[in-house]
Order: structure tokens, then C-alpha cells, then sequence
């Protein structure tokens, strides 16, 4: 079934309609970060957790073509062989094949199979660059943005982005130096930033080799959940996907039908000798 959304197959509306009714209850992470961040350590930790709770766990890595994953994807195989072996753990790579475009959709219907498969968390791992990381997070109940004590230098940089996404901060790699140093900076950013709701963005360290700070991140992202249930911002977010869902669907269908034939053949006409304006008018005109 998620090859067929990745494939987007003609049967994948109708499928997705059916299993509707069984959608809604799965928690959805994000978890994104710059390369080699420790994002699938921490995710393999979190799973065991989780398994231990008695929660089944979907994984979905997405962005396997970048330069980066291929060989971290062997890895990863190797560090969660023991997730690959149990049947409440799914692990999945999802492609981007170069271009983004659609993947926001595909991953939320991919969390939807997972979902109405009753796995209960669900956890999407994106490496941390532009318009992937954006399309998983609009995907996604919680987002994590995974930093290590080096980014220290980068945040001046990265902070206009990361702090719109990120609901919990992580710094991996607290087994080295600089986490504390990144903890204040991320504190004062923290604390200078206006904040219209009522979740307090946490800062979580992990050393995620080392097994330290998953129990501490699991809470913080079980109160996550919870604010988010309570303060219906659940509701409101999965509307808000719904609804961005169906307007794009119905632009979809709306362009399609609109490019008739007859009006590609009045563009290419008209591209030498009309302005664009006058050109789309007479386009949009046209009957
Ligand atoms: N010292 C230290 N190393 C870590 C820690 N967490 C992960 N690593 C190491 O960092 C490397 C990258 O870890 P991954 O979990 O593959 O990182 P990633 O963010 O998933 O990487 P990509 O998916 O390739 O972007 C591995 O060699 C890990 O063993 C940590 O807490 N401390
Ligand atoms: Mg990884």
C-alpha cells in the first residue's frame, strides 16, 4: 500500500477513502536535524522505549537520496536490526527522487496506512534541508529539530527557520563539548522569543549512543501530545492538513481539466506576440 502511494496509483484514492474510518489515533513525530545528527540513533532509542510500553512504531526515513543517507541507511540497518526483526515495528525509506513536490501529501498518506495499520506512534526521520524537512513537518503532530553541540555556529543562521518548525529541541551528542554552551544560547533565544501559545518550546539533552536523555524526551513528548490534545490544537492541526489536502486536490483537478487541448494551443500561439497578461486573459477567456 505506501509503494502505491509512493507510486501514486490510480487505486490509491479509492484504498485511502476506505481505510478513512480507521485513521486518527497514531502520534505523529518528525524528527529533523542536520547530517549525522544522531537523528536515527535517537530514533532507535526512542523505539525501544516505546516497545517497551507496549507501543508499535512505525519508522519512515525520507530523503534517501541524499548524499549523505546512503550509507547511513546500512547503518541504520545494522543499529535497529533488532527493531527489523520485530513484527511491531515497521521501518520504511521513503524516496523523494530529487523533487519535493507532492511529498507533504505522501507522507501524511503514508502516515494514514500506518495509522489505520494501528501502529501508535509513528516517527518520520528527514534530514534537515528546506523543503523536505517543511513537507514532514507539515506531516506531523510533534516536531523535533535535533541539534549537536557544534551547531553553536550555525544558529545565527539557521535560527529564522528552526524556531517556526521545532517543538522540542534536542542536543545529541551532550557527550561533548559545547552542549551546555548550546543549551544557554537556545535558552535566550528561547526566552527573547514572542510566544503566542501556551507550550514553552523544551530543550532536551541526549546522548543517544549512550542511552542518557531518552527517558527525559519521551515525557516531553508524551506532555507534547498531551497540550496538544487538551488545548484541541490537535484538532485544529489535522484540520488544517485536511483542509490544505483538499484544496490542493481540488487545484489539481481544477488545472487539469482547464488545460484543454485548445488552450495549450493558444499559449504556444500567442507566446511570441502577446504580453503575459493579455495572453492569460485571453486563455482564461476562452470557452
Ligand atoms: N558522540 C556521540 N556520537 C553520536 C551520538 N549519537 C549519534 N552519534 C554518532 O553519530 C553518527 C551519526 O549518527 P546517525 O544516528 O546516523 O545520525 P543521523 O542524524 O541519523 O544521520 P543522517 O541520517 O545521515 O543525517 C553515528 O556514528 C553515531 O554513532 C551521541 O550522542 N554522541
Ligand atoms: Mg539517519
Amino acid at each position: 500500500m505506501i509503494s502505491r502511494v509512493e507510486n501514486e496509483s490510480p487505486q490509491v484514492p479509492s484504498y485511502l477513502n476506505t481505510l478513512y474510518p480507521h485513521v486518527g489515533t497514531a502520534y505523529r513525530i518528525g524528527i529533523t536535524g542536520p547530517p549525522g545528527a544522531g537523528k536515527s540513533t535517537i530514533v532507535d532509542q526512542v523505539t525501544r522505549l516505546y516497545r517497551q510500553a507496549g507501543k508499535r512504531v512505525g519508522i519512515i526515513v525520507v530523503d534517501p537520496t541524499s548524499p549523505f543517507t546512503g550509507g547511513a541507511l546500512l547503518g541504520d540497518r545494522l543499529r535497529m536490526a533488532e527493531h527489523y526483526l520485530d513484527n511491531d515495528v515497521f521501518i520504511r525509506s521513503m524516496a523523494t527522487r530529487g523533487q519535493t513536490g507532492g511529498l507533504a501529501a505522501r507522507s501524511q498518506e503514508v502516515g494514514d496506512v500506518l495509522d489505520a495499520a494501528a501502529f501508535d506512534i509513528l516517527i518520520f526521520e528527514t534530514v534537515g534541508v528546506g523543503q523536505v524537512e517543511l513537507d514532514v513537518v507539515e506531516a506531523v503532530d510533534t516536531t523535533l529539530v535535533v541539534l549537536v553541540p557544534e551547531s553553536g555556529d550555525d544558529i545565527q543562521l539557521m535560527k529564522a527557520g528552526i524556531f517556526e518548525i521545532a517543538d522540542v529541541f534536542v542536543i545529541n551528542k551532550s557527550d561533548r563539548e559545547g552542549a551546555s554552551q548550546l543549551g544557554h544560547i537556545l535558552d535566550q533565544m528561547l526566552a527573547l522569543r514572542e510566544n503566542d501559545t501556551e507550550w514553552g518550546i523544551p530543550v532536551c539533552m541526549t546522548s543517544a549512543t549512550r542511552g542518557t536523555g531518552i527517558k527525559e524526551l519521551l515525557r516531553v513528548l508524551e506532555s507534547h501530545h498531551e497540550h496538544l490534545q487538551k488545548s484541541g490544537m490537535h484538532t485544529v492541526k489535522r484540520r488544517g492538513r485536511t483542509r490544505q489536502r483538499v484544496e490542493r486536490l481540488v487545484s489539481q483537478g481544477v488545472m487539469t481539466d482547464f488545460w484543454t487541448s485548445e488552450r495549450r494551443e493558444a499559449l504556444e500561439a500567442g507566446l511570441d506576440a502577446s504580453p503575459p497578461y493579455e495572453l492569460a486573459r485571453v486563455i482564461l477567456e476562452m470557452s
